[in-house]
Protein backbone atom coordinates (compact mmCIF):
# COMPACT_ATOMS: atom_id res chain seq x y z
CA UNK A 1 0.00 0.00 0.00
CA UNK A 2 1.51 3.16 -1.71
CA UNK A 3 1.33 6.64 0.89
CA UNK A 4 -0.31 9.52 -1.10
CA UNK A 5 -0.26 12.55 1.24
CA UNK A 6 -2.27 15.47 0.33
CA UNK A 7 -1.37 17.43 3.64
CA UNK A 8 0.22 20.64 3.77
CA UNK A 9 1.73 18.76 6.97
CA UNK A 10 2.45 14.77 6.71
CA UNK A 11 5.37 14.48 8.74
CA UNK A 12 7.73 12.77 6.12
CA UNK A 13 6.85 14.16 3.10
CA UNK A 14 5.12 17.35 3.95
CA UNK A 15 6.27 20.95 4.00
CA UNK A 16 4.59 21.30 0.29
CA UNK A 17 0.80 21.54 -0.13
CA UNK A 18 0.56 18.96 -2.88
CA UNK A 19 -1.31 20.43 -5.87
CA UNK A 20 -3.50 18.60 -7.88
CA UNK A 21 -0.67 17.54 -10.77
CA UNK A 22 2.15 16.49 -7.58
CA UNK A 23 -0.47 14.55 -6.42
CA UNK A 24 -1.67 12.72 -9.98
CA UNK A 25 2.02 12.46 -10.64
CA UNK A 26 3.13 10.62 -7.60
CA UNK A 27 0.12 8.05 -7.35
CA UNK A 28 1.29 7.32 -10.79
CA UNK A 29 4.71 7.00 -9.41
CA UNK A 30 3.75 5.07 -6.88
CA UNK A 31 1.48 2.65 -9.00
CA UNK A 32 4.75 1.79 -11.52
CA UNK A 33 6.88 1.01 -8.22
CA UNK A 34 4.90 -1.66 -7.57
CA UNK A 35 2.01 -0.34 -5.14
CA UNK A 36 -0.91 -2.58 -4.88
CA UNK A 37 -3.24 -0.23 -3.23
CA UNK A 38 -3.00 3.35 -3.37
CA UNK A 39 -3.80 5.16 0.02
CA UNK A 40 -4.64 8.63 -0.12
CA UNK A 41 -5.25 10.92 2.86
CA UNK A 42 -6.05 14.57 3.21
CA UNK A 43 -5.75 14.98 7.08
CA UNK A 44 -2.94 14.66 9.15
CA UNK A 45 -2.55 12.08 12.08
CA UNK A 46 0.45 12.48 13.39
CA UNK A 47 1.48 13.07 16.61
CA UNK A 48 0.23 16.71 17.79
CA UNK A 49 -1.75 17.13 14.70
CA UNK A 50 -5.00 18.79 14.68
CA UNK A 51 -7.96 17.44 13.05
CA UNK A 52 -9.42 19.44 9.63
CA UNK A 53 -12.96 20.53 8.68
CA UNK A 54 -15.06 17.91 6.59
CA UNK A 55 -15.13 20.62 3.72
CA UNK A 56 -11.39 21.44 3.89
CA UNK A 57 -10.71 17.54 3.95
CA UNK A 58 -13.25 16.98 0.58
CA UNK A 59 -11.58 20.30 -1.15
CA UNK A 60 -8.14 18.40 -0.69
CA UNK A 61 -9.57 15.08 -1.67
CA UNK A 62 -11.90 15.45 -4.54
CA UNK A 63 -10.00 16.77 -7.23
CA UNK A 64 -7.31 14.13 -6.70
CA UNK A 65 -9.50 11.65 -6.27
CA UNK A 66 -11.44 12.68 -9.77
CA UNK A 67 -8.06 12.88 -11.76
CA UNK A 68 -6.33 9.76 -10.29
CA UNK A 69 -9.22 7.43 -10.16
CA UNK A 70 -9.08 7.02 -13.91
CA UNK A 71 -5.14 7.04 -14.41
CA UNK A 72 -4.36 4.84 -12.19
CA UNK A 73 -5.39 1.07 -11.92
CA UNK A 74 -5.29 -0.57 -8.28
CA UNK A 75 -7.62 0.01 -5.78
CA UNK A 76 -7.64 3.54 -4.04
CA UNK A 77 -8.15 3.04 0.09
CA UNK A 78 -9.48 6.77 1.49
CA UNK A 79 -7.78 7.84 5.09
CA UNK A 80 -10.46 9.89 6.67
CA UNK A 81 -13.11 9.40 10.01
CA UNK A 82 -15.67 11.06 8.44
CA UNK A 83 -18.77 9.49 7.67
CA UNK A 84 -19.44 12.62 4.80
CA UNK A 85 -15.50 12.09 3.12
CA UNK A 86 -16.61 8.27 2.95
CA UNK A 87 -19.57 8.75 0.89
CA UNK A 88 -18.13 11.40 -1.45
CA UNK A 89 -15.55 8.90 -2.27
CA UNK A 90 -17.27 6.08 -2.32
CA UNK A 91 -18.78 7.44 -5.44
CA UNK A 92 -15.66 8.05 -7.27
CA UNK A 93 -14.82 4.76 -6.92
CA UNK A 94 -12.82 4.06 -4.05
CA UNK A 95 -13.95 0.97 -1.98
CA UNK A 96 -11.12 0.88 1.40
CA UNK A 97 -11.76 3.49 4.48
CA UNK A 98 -8.66 3.27 6.50
CA UNK A 99 -9.76 5.19 9.56
CA UNK A 100 -6.67 5.14 12.22
CA UNK A 101 -10.10 5.75 15.04
CA UNK A 102 -11.45 2.37 14.00
CA UNK A 103 -14.73 3.92 13.06
CA UNK A 104 -15.43 5.50 16.53
CA UNK A 105 -14.21 9.05 15.40
CA UNK A 106 -17.81 9.54 14.02
CA UNK A 107 -21.07 7.69 14.74
CA UNK A 108 -21.82 7.76 11.23
CA UNK A 109 -18.93 6.42 10.40
CA UNK A 110 -19.91 2.69 10.90
CA UNK A 111 -23.23 3.10 9.42
CA UNK A 112 -22.30 4.68 6.57
CA UNK A 113 -19.03 2.07 5.41
CA UNK A 114 -21.76 -1.13 6.36
CA UNK A 115 -25.20 0.58 3.77
CA UNK A 116 -21.76 1.26 1.49
CA UNK A 117 -20.62 -2.26 1.39
CA UNK A 118 -17.13 -0.61 1.81
CA UNK A 119 -13.99 -2.28 3.33
CA UNK A 120 -12.44 -0.82 6.19
CA UNK A 121 -9.21 -0.82 8.02
CA UNK A 122 -9.69 -0.54 12.00
CA UNK A 123 -6.31 0.52 13.55
CA UNK A 124 -5.49 0.63 17.51
CA UNK A 125 -4.78 4.20 19.00
CA UNK A 126 -5.54 5.83 22.17
CA UNK A 127 -6.98 9.11 22.21
CA UNK A 128 -6.43 11.46 19.24
CA UNK A 129 -3.69 12.49 17.33
CA UNK A 130 -3.70 15.87 19.05
CA UNK A 131 -3.29 14.43 22.77
CA UNK A 132 -1.67 10.66 22.20
CA UNK A 133 1.64 10.08 22.92
CA UNK A 134 0.64 11.13 26.58
CA UNK A 135 -1.50 7.87 26.60
CA UNK A 136 1.51 5.05 26.39
CA UNK A 137 1.40 3.52 29.31
CA UNK A 138 0.22 -0.27 29.03
CA UNK A 139 -0.37 -2.95 31.34
CA UNK A 140 0.23 -4.92 28.55
CA UNK A 141 0.11 -3.44 25.14
CA UNK A 142 -0.10 -7.25 22.88
CA UNK A 143 -3.42 -7.76 25.38
CA UNK A 144 -4.73 -4.47 24.52
CA UNK A 145 -4.71 -4.08 21.27
CA UNK A 146 -5.93 -7.33 20.50
CA UNK A 147 -9.02 -7.07 22.67
CA UNK A 148 -9.52 -3.53 21.08
CA UNK A 149 -9.19 -4.97 17.72
CA UNK A 150 -11.80 -7.73 18.55
CA UNK A 151 -13.86 -5.27 20.14
CA UNK A 152 -14.01 -3.50 17.17
CA UNK A 153 -14.35 -6.07 14.81
CA UNK A 154 -17.50 -7.24 17.11
CA UNK A 155 -18.90 -3.05 16.57
CA UNK A 156 -18.53 -3.42 12.85
CA UNK A 157 -20.06 -7.25 12.56
CA UNK A 158 -23.00 -6.09 14.43
CA UNK A 159 -23.35 -2.81 12.71
CA UNK A 160 -23.91 -4.79 9.19
CA UNK A 161 -19.93 -4.53 7.93
CA UNK A 162 -19.15 -7.68 6.52
CA UNK A 163 -16.00 -9.65 8.05
CA UNK A 164 -14.47 -10.40 4.63
CA UNK A 165 -14.22 -6.76 4.62
CA UNK A 166 -11.85 -6.04 7.38
CA UNK A 167 -8.30 -5.63 7.81
CA UNK A 168 -6.77 -4.77 11.56
CA UNK A 169 -3.46 -2.96 12.55
CA UNK A 170 -1.76 -2.91 15.75
CA UNK A 171 -1.39 1.72 15.12
CA UNK A 172 2.45 1.60 15.54
CA UNK A 173 2.97 4.66 16.85
CA UNK A 174 0.24 5.58 17.72
CA UNK A 175 -0.23 6.04 21.57
CA UNK A 176 2.73 4.05 21.71
CA UNK A 177 6.24 4.25 22.91
CA UNK A 178 9.54 2.63 21.62
CA UNK A 179 9.04 -0.65 23.48
CA UNK A 180 4.98 -0.63 23.15
CA UNK A 181 6.13 -0.58 19.58
CA UNK A 182 9.03 -3.00 19.72
CA UNK A 183 6.98 -5.61 21.51
CA UNK A 184 3.65 -5.05 18.94
CA UNK A 185 6.16 -6.23 16.30
CA UNK A 186 8.05 -8.70 18.04
CA UNK A 187 4.67 -10.97 18.62
CA UNK A 188 2.67 -9.51 15.61
CA UNK A 189 1.80 -12.90 14.86
CA UNK A 190 -0.52 -13.07 17.72
CA UNK A 191 -3.17 -10.75 16.37
CA UNK A 192 -3.41 -13.77 13.70
CA UNK A 193 -6.16 -15.15 16.07
CA UNK A 194 -8.36 -12.41 15.23
CA UNK A 195 -8.31 -14.18 12.25
CA UNK A 196 -7.91 -11.13 9.44
CA UNK A 197 -5.75 -9.66 6.98
CA UNK A 198 -3.25 -7.39 9.06
CA UNK A 199 -1.96 -4.54 8.12
CA UNK A 200 1.44 -3.18 8.93
CA UNK A 201 2.25 1.01 9.05
CA UNK A 202 5.82 1.23 9.91
CA UNK A 203 7.46 3.39 7.02
CA UNK A 204 9.59 6.08 8.39
CA UNK A 205 8.13 6.35 11.55
CA UNK A 206 9.57 7.90 14.74
CA UNK A 207 10.35 4.36 16.11
CA UNK A 208 12.97 3.57 12.90
CA UNK A 209 14.89 7.16 13.92
CA UNK A 210 14.55 5.84 17.65
CA UNK A 211 16.44 2.64 17.02
CA UNK A 212 18.49 3.70 14.04
CA UNK A 213 19.83 7.44 15.02
CA UNK A 214 18.06 8.56 11.46
CA UNK A 215 16.70 11.79 12.60
CA UNK A 216 15.24 12.70 9.62
CA UNK A 217 11.96 10.78 7.55
CA UNK A 218 13.49 10.23 4.64
CA UNK A 219 16.50 8.76 6.03
CA UNK A 220 14.59 6.17 7.33
CA UNK A 221 14.32 3.87 4.37
CA UNK A 222 16.01 1.36 4.79
CA UNK A 223 15.21 0.70 8.61
CA UNK A 224 11.72 0.79 7.25
CA UNK A 225 11.96 -2.06 4.91
CA UNK A 226 13.91 -4.38 7.59
CA UNK A 227 10.67 -3.76 10.41
CA UNK A 228 8.26 -4.28 7.23
CA UNK A 229 10.34 -7.66 6.38
CA UNK A 230 9.77 -8.49 10.13
CA UNK A 231 6.22 -7.89 9.59
CA UNK A 232 5.57 -9.90 7.42
CA UNK A 233 7.35 -12.87 8.62
CA UNK A 234 5.29 -12.20 11.47
CA UNK A 235 1.80 -12.40 9.11
CA UNK A 236 1.25 -8.99 7.91
CA UNK A 237 -0.04 -9.10 4.52
CA UNK A 238 -0.40 -5.39 3.81
CA UNK A 239 2.59 -2.81 4.48
CA UNK A 240 1.79 1.30 4.35
CA UNK A 241 4.84 2.30 3.01
CA UNK A 242 5.90 5.56 0.98
CA UNK A 243 9.10 3.95 -0.48
CA UNK A 244 7.22 1.37 -2.68
CA UNK A 245 10.07 0.41 -5.34
CA UNK A 246 12.59 -0.32 -2.59
CA UNK A 247 9.95 -1.89 -0.33
CA UNK A 248 9.08 -4.27 -3.52
CA UNK A 249 12.18 -5.38 -4.58
CA UNK A 250 13.01 -6.64 -0.65
CA UNK A 251 9.34 -8.25 -0.68
CA UNK A 252 10.29 -10.15 -3.81
CA UNK A 253 13.05 -11.75 -1.74
CA UNK A 254 11.22 -12.34 1.27
CA UNK A 255 8.20 -14.03 -1.02
CA UNK A 256 10.85 -16.16 -3.11
CA UNK A 257 12.51 -17.10 -0.11
CA UNK A 258 9.58 -17.87 1.77
CA UNK A 259 7.89 -19.72 -1.14
CA UNK A 260 11.06 -21.57 -1.49
CA UNK A 261 11.67 -25.64 -1.28
C1 LIG B 1 -0.88 4.64 9.83
C2 LIG B 1 -2.03 5.04 9.16
C3 LIG B 1 -0.75 3.28 10.21
C4 LIG B 1 -2.90 2.92 9.20
C5 LIG B 1 -0.75 6.74 9.46
C6 LIG B 1 2.38 7.81 9.15
C7 LIG B 1 1.41 8.40 10.07
N1 LIG B 1 -3.03 4.20 8.84
N2 LIG B 1 -1.93 6.37 8.94
N3 LIG B 1 -1.79 2.46 9.86
N4 LIG B 1 -0.08 5.73 9.99
N5 LIG B 1 -3.87 2.05 8.91
O1 LIG B 1 2.11 7.53 7.98
O2 LIG B 1 3.53 7.65 9.62
O3 LIG B 1 0.22 2.83 10.83
S1 LIG B 1 -0.25 8.40 9.42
Amino acid sequence: MGILNITPDSFSDGGEAMGVDAAVARAHALWQAGADILDIGAESTRPGSLPVSEEEELHRLLPVLEAVADRISIPISVDTSKAGVMRAAWGLGVGLFNDITALRGDPLALPTAAELGASVCLMHMRGRPRDMQQLTHYEDVLTEVRDFLAERIDACVRGGIARERIVIDPGFGFAKDLSDNLTLLRHLDALSELGLPILAGLSRKAMIGAITGAGLAKDRVMGSVAAALWALGKGAVILRVHDVAETVQAVRIWGALAYAR
